[in-house]
């Protein structure tokens, strides 16, 4: 099923026309069909050990990806929903080769297949988590291996795979990605804004831009000297790198990934909590000593066991292990449970949970029907001219009925939130409202208006931005000041109390009629 009613009428498009189209042309418009029955795709995207598997490992909630200090991940590997755990080497001529998870159920670090053979790996596991997310783990982008910064590339941004015989999953799988969590490491530096510039130039239309792309700033516990807190630290630095971003990510999420990754996926036992509580009795001065440093960690004198203050180590890292140390000096009999949520807390993890909801999962429908589009607008660009004309037909019918003005907004929002297109900050940050929410009481700045105070207000803006399209604005300005403008006109028409006679009652104060094709 589509994921929305967007979705769903580009999906009837697809269906309506590829039974007109050249067989070419058919076959890829089905594809582009095919995407849209598929839950949003995150590719998880950065450099080499930036903590990239831990945080896919933390979002799925399972163990699965390889993590660790050497180059762990080197093909592109899918995890998505399915009825039985299984692992698939997809290789480059689209053959799959089953493989069993490793004894501690993780994806096997050694596939035994030359990875130049590979086109990717496709997890299928049982997590709820997965059921409208599908996450793709990516090879580190300044990989010291040429081919697989190749391959990243090929899978994020659909470059067209080598080999034109590919079976149907792994063309889908090699396509773009909907939506890039991007994951950085201490300051962003101008060769990561570079790699960034370059997923702009590189990608299909939507598959990177502050639409859909969020910045994490992950390993936020490093910052932390000699155990100490880190947040005060990250703060600043957060807000800098979301500046020196604003115009590739929507917003940038500090987030200690490896305590995300060790609470979500349930890695602390009992005997790790009474190994920590052991470390909490010590001596105020002993503890300290030990927290100064890994090596004083592991190798000094303690009642706890070096091979468990490894292991400890392992999952929580020195800031963890002293966050868990200072709960339990406090809270001695806490439960193992009870330390999780407090570590869950501490890593970051719930507020980036949130930002995903609200940047990819809800706006999923329009995400998805937007890329759907822009890869019906390439089948067109590079068909023949009977199909280029039947499918830019049905395209403009599409965008020019009401509800689905908001795939035009979110263009529009795109061109202006990269700076494609500069407008003035306030008209800026109203459209993006606009293109990015449906709630009428948000985009108008109006949290505590009725509906027809909201009305009113759109009324306003509408003209607002028709003014501007006609007085001030330069021609691509005026193109999108006058999106704007029928966009909030159409807003105004929601907000309008149903005509007598007319089925339904008007709209609750505060919230519109999904106009904006949100369910
Ligand atoms: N202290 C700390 N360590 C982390 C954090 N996130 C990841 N790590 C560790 O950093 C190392 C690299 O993490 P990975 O998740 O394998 O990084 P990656 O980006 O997937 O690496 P490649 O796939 O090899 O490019 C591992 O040892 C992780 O345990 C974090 O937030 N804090
Ligand atoms: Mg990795």
């Amino acid at each position: 099923m589509p994921a929305g009613p967007l979705c769903a009428r580009v999906a009837q498009l697809c269906d309506e026309v590829a039974t007109r189209l050249s067989a070419p042309a058919a076959t890829r418009v089905r594809r582009v069909r095919r995407r849209l029955d598929e839950p949003l795709r995150v590719a998880v995207a950065g450099r080499l050990k930036a903590g990239k598997s831990t945080l896919v490992n933390a979002l799925i909630g399972r163990r699965v990806a390889p993590t660790g200090a050497g180059e762990c991940t080197r093909v592109v590997t899918q995890f998505r929903y399915g009825t039985a755990d299984r692992v698939d080497v997809v290789r480059r001529d689209g053959t799959r080769v089953p493989l069993p998870m490793d004894d501690a159920g993780m994806v096997p670090r050694r596939l035994g297949i030359p990875q130049a053979a590979i086109s990717y790996v496709d997890v299928a596991l049982t997590s709820d988590r997965l059921r409208d997310l599908i996450v793709v783990d990516t090879p580190g982008l300044s990989s010291a291996t040429a081919g697989i910064s190749g391959g990243t590339r090929r899978y994020l941004f659909g470059e067209p795979p080598v080999d034109d015989d590919l079976d149907d999953a792994s063309v889908a799988a090699l396509s773009a990605a909907e939506a890039i969590v991007y994951v950085f490491t201490q300051a962003v530096r101008a060769d990561d804004v570079a790699a960034l510039e370059s997923f702009r130039s590189l990608s299909a239309r939507l598959s990177s831009n502050p639409v859909n792309s969020l910045g994490l700033f992950s390993k936020v516990d490093k910052l932390a000297g000699g155990g100490g807190d880190p947040w005060p630290v990250a703060a600043p630095l957060v807000a800098g790198q979301a500046e020196v971003l604003r115009r590739v990510v929507s917003d940038v999420v500090p987030v200690v990934g490896l305590l995300a990754e060790t609470t979500e996926a349930g890695r602390l036992t009992d005997a790790d909590t009474a190994a920590l509580r052991a470390l909490a009795a010590c001596p105020a001065g002993e503890r300290a000593v030990l927290l100064a440093s890994v090596d004083l960690f592991v190798d000094r004198d303690c009642p706890v066991p070096a091979a468990a203050r490894r292991r400890l180590l392992e999952r929580l890292d020195l800031y963890g292990v002293a966050l868990a140390m200072s709960h339990l000096a406090a809270a001695p009999r806490s439960s193992t449970g009870e330390l999780v949520r407090a570590l869950a807390q501490a890593s970051g993890f719930p507020r980036l949970r949130q930002t995903l909801d609200h940047t990819f999962r809800w706006r999923s429908d329009a995400i998805k029907a937007g890329s759907a589009v822009a890869g019906l607008e390439r089948v067109a660009d590079t068909g023949e001219p009977a199909d280029r004309e039947l499918l830019r037909g049905a395209i403009e019918d599409l965008v020019r009925l009401p509800e689905y003005h908001r795939l035009r907004l979110l263009d529009a929002a795109q061109v202006v939130s990269t700076g494609e297109v500069p407008l003035p900050p306030v008209l800026e940050q109203e459209l993006t409202r606009l293109a990015l929410s449906d709630d009428p009481a948000f985009i108008l700045g109006l949290p505590t208006a009725g509906a027809p105070e909201l009305g009113a207000a759109a009324r306003a803006a509408a003209v607002r931005w028709r003014a501007f399209a006609v007085a001030d604005a330069t021609p691509a300005q005026s193109r999108v000041a006058l999106v704007a403008h029928r966009g909030f006109h159409l807003l105004a028409q929601s907000l309008q109390p149903a005509a007598p006679g007319q089925a339904g009652p008007a709209p609750a104060a505060g919230r519109a009629a999904p106009v904006w094709g949100a369910p």
